[in-house]
C-alpha cells in the first residue's frame, strides 16, 4: 500500500502550483553578483513566495527609474503589490515580524 503524502509534501506541491499559476505579487529588481539580491531571493524561496525577478544589471534606464520610484540607489528593490518596500533588510524585517505572508496575500499582483 502506498504511503500517504506528508503534510510538508502537500504544502510544497500546493506552492509549486501557486508559483506556476498565480500572477506574482512580489517583484524584485536585482543585479548579478549582488549578495543582498541573492539573500532576498533565497528568503522568498524559503517562504515559498512566488516572485518576479527583473535583472537590471545592464539597464541604466531601469536603474534611474528605480531611484525615482524608491528614493534608493541600492539593489535589490522589492515591490509587493506594486508598492516599494525597500531591500533585503526590510524584507527580512517583515518576515521576522511575521507580517510578510499577510503583506503578500494583501498585495494585488503586479500588472
Ligand atoms: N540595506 C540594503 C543593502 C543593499 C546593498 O548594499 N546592495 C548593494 C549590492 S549587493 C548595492 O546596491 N550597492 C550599490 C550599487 O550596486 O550601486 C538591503 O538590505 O537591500
Amino acid at each position: 500500500m502506498s504511503e500517504a503524502p506528508s503534510k510538508r509534501h502537500c504544502v510544497a506541491a500546493a506552492w509549486e502550483a501557486v508559483n506556476r499559476e498565480m500572477p506574482k505579487a512580489v517583484r524584485i529588481y536585482t543585479t548579478t553578483y549582488c549578495t543582498f539580491c541573492r539573500l532576498a531571493k533565497d528568503l522568498l524561496r524559503e517562504r515559498r513566495i512566488p516572485f518576479e525577478d527583473l535583472d537590471v544589471t545592464e539597464d541604466d534606464e531601469a536603474r534611474r527609474w528605480l531611484v525615482e520610484a524608491t528614493g534608493r540607489r541600492t539593489v535589490p528593490q522589492i515591490f509587493i503589490g506594486g508598492k516599494p518596500i525597500g531591500g533585503y533588510e526590510e524584507l527580512r524585517a517583515l518576515d521576522e515580524a511575521g507580517l510578510l505572508a499577510a503583506r503578500v496575500a494583501d498585495g494585488t499582483p503586479n500588472a
